[in-house]
This record gives C-alpha cells, sequence and structure tokens, in this order.
C-alpha cells in the first residue's frame, strides 16, 4: 500500500499537470499579496499603537502620487491578465475533446452514477476506462444537479436535469480513482461516490465482452417498438402522421416558426419530452410529451439508435425487427 502522503492526488490525465501548475501559480501569487498585505497590518499597528509617540499629522498621506497609483493599478491588472489569458487558454483547449472518442453516458440520481457503454455493458458507481485514448461522457442528471469529479483527472463537470452536459479526459495511467459528485445533492450526497477503473485497451476489451447486452442502439431500436412511437413513425418513409426517422440526426430541421435547427442529441430529447415547442413544418402538433414516460436512460438509448440511422442510405434495420 502506498501510505506516502500527498497533497493532491497524483495526475492521471493527459493536461491534468498544466492544470496543477496554473492553481500552484495562482496560490503562489495570492500568497506573496497576503503575505505582504499582513506584514504591513502588522507593522502599522505596531507602529500607531495608541500610547505611541508618532506623528500622526504628517501631510503626506493626504497628497496623491500619481506614479504610485499608476504602479498599483497597472501591476495588479497585468497580472490578472496573464491568469485570464492563461486560465482562459488551457480552459478552452480542454474542453474540446478530439473527433475519435470512446463514448459514454452516464446518468446521475439521487445518489448514484448510472454508466452505459457503447458496446451494452452498463455498471453503477463504476467507470471502466481505457487507459491512453480520449474518453468522452454524456451526461444528464435523472432529478437534481450533481457534478461528476475526478480529482485525478483534474476536471469536473455539472450534470443537470433535462441537459445534456459533455466531459472528456484521456486517462495516462492505469489503476483506480475516486469518483465523487462534488455538488450537493441531498441527504446521502457524501455517499455518491465511486470509481474510476482505468484498464489497457485489452483488459477493457476483454470486460466490455464480459458485460455484453444489447446495445443502447438495439435498446433505443426496442423503446420505438414498445412505447408506440412507430404508429406515428415509420423509421424510413414518411408514410405516417410522423416524419420518419431515419436521417434525422445531424440534419437541418424547418420548423414551422420559419426558422431551421441543426438536429442533435439535445433536438431529439427536447423533439420527445416537449414535442409541442418545436414543430417540424407541415406536419401537425400532435406528438404526445413522453417527458413522465421514457427514462433519461431510455431517452439516451433512442438518441444513440437514431444516431446509428442518420446516414440512412441502404437499407436500414428497422426496429419492427424485435
Ligand atoms: C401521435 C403520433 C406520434 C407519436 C406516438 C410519436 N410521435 Fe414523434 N412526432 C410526431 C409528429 C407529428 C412530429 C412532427 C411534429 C413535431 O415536430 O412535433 C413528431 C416529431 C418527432 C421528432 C422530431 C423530428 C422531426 O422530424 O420533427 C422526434 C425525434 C420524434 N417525433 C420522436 C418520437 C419518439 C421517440 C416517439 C415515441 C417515444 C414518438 N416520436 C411518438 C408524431 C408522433
Ligand atoms: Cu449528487
Amino acid at each position: 500500500m502506498n501510505t506516502s502522503f500527498r497533497l493532491l492526488p497524483e495526475v492521471a490525465s493527459r493536461g491534468g499537470s498544466e492544470i496543477d501548475l496554473l492553481a500552484w501559480a495562482l496560490l503562489a501569487v495570492s500568497t506573496l499579496f497576503s503575505v505582504v498585505i499582513a506584514v504591513a497590518l502588522i507593522v502599522f499597528v505596531v507602529r500607531y499603537y495608541h500610547t505611541r509617540e508618532v506623528n500622526r499629522q504628517s501631510g503626506w498621506l493626504e497628497r496623491h502620487h500619481l506614479a504610485t497609483e499608476i504602479v498599483w493599478t497597472i501591476v495588479p491588472l497585468l497580472i490578472l491578465l496573464i491568469f485570464f489569458g492563461w486560465g482562459a487558454e488551457v480552459y478552452v483547449r480542454g474542453h474540446q475533446p478530439p473527433p475519435e472518442t470512446t463514448n459514454i453516458y452516464v446518468v446521475a440520481k439521487q445518489w448514484m452514477w448510472k454508466i452505459g457503454h457503447e458496446q451494452g455493458s452498463r455498471e453503477i458507481n463504476q467507470l471502466h476506462v481505457p487507459v491512453g485514448q480520449p474518453v468522452r461522457l454524456t451526461m444528464i442528471s435523472e432529478d437534481v444537479i450533481h457534478s461528476f469529479y475526478v480529482p485525478a483527472f483534474r476536471n469536473k463537470q455539472d450534470v443537470l436535469p433535462a441537459r445534456y452536459t459533455t466531459l472528456w479526459f484521456q486517462p495516462t495511467k492505469t489503476g483506480v480513482f475516486h469518483l465523487f459528485c462534488a455538488e450537493y445533492c441531498g441527504t446521502s450526497h457524501s455517499a455518491m461516490r465511486g470509481t474510476v477503473i482505468v484498464q489497457t485497451p485489452e483488459e477493457y476489451e476483454q470486460w466490455l465482452r464480459s458485460g455484453e447486452e444489447l446495445s443502447p442502439e438495439q435498446r433505443g431500436r426496442r423503446h420505438l417498438a414498445s412505447f408506440g412511437c412507430l404508429q406515428c413513425h415509420d423509421p424510413l418513409e414518411g408514410n405516417r402522421s410522423g416524419p420518419p426517422l431515419a436521417g434525422l440526426y445531424g440534419s437541418l430541421l424547418p420548423l414551422a416558426s420559419g426558422h431551421t435547427v441543426r438536429v442533435d442529441a439535445s433536438y431529439i430529447r427536447r423533439a420527445i419530452v416537449e414535442p409541442q415547442a418545436e414543430i417540424h413544418r407541415g406536419y401537425q402538433k400532435m406528438m404526445p410529451s413522453y417527458q413522465t414516460h421514457l427514462t433519461p436512460e431510455q431517452i439516451l438509448e433512442i438518441t444513440a439508435y437514431l444516431k446509428s440511422i442518420a446516414d440512412a442510405s441502404g437499407p436500414v434495420p428497422g426496429p419492427a425487427a424485435f
């Protein structure tokens, strides 16, 4: 067992040490100024103690000293601007995932993390990921706001109800790391913990195979059948009262309001829970809301299916196959 004392958990993700450097630099500058101010405070308290014989009338305090004022305005401004630029650079770069990622779905609820892999495996309070490969999480909450936090990866992202948020990281070390909920979310918030298990790609593949069930895509295809979506939506053709769903994902959709939208996961989610909000031009306002019928996981699975039939050239495996 490793019992050596560490101020921070070891960095286990690409870019993690840049964030440490920034945090240490901020701490150093803040400490420097705190010390200077504290020392000045003590010096003045002692020097101007009420029983001391000192000249309290001297006039130099009242005079403006332009050079001093310029210096103590410009110097802190420059320091802050440096941190602003540096922080913004690290933030923006850190929030752009590479194009090819391992995609994993995360649903948070009081008080657990439910995780779904594209290949079908599901787990609770555990997240298996491969080392050295970028991983992208698409996250949503079933109830209140949670926050996905893996200190060793130096990143944290709020997980919101009714809206997707994403987070990506690239683990650099195999091992087991803490996962915390970092947003107070009720009585057992402190128990909303898990582990991130970083494995070699071979171990990860093996783990995925051992837990193989239906993939989210396949489950999504099933939901279309079991929730009656197919009464109105033929996946391929627009020969029913609802528009066809193949080729929908990623397309530009004309709305009755005159606007067009690019269909992404968030749009599909809105179309399912709040179908009246935006209407496909040329169709009737008749789709019921499924807000109370479908869980966030089921909506993610339907989205995964719609994504898989985004490129609708060639035969599409229809939901009827189940
Ligand atoms: C009563 C018929 C009906 C049922 C049942 C129905 N829909 Fe719809 N759906 C529509 C109609 C009509 C539209 C187009 C008008 C609009 O935008 O609301 C639509 C639009 C959509 C859209 C937006 C895409 C687009 O082209 O407008 C999605 C996504 C969608 N439905 C998914 C589903 C899913 C998933 C289910 C089942 C859980 C479902 N629908 C059940 C009638 C229906
Ligand atoms: Cu929480």
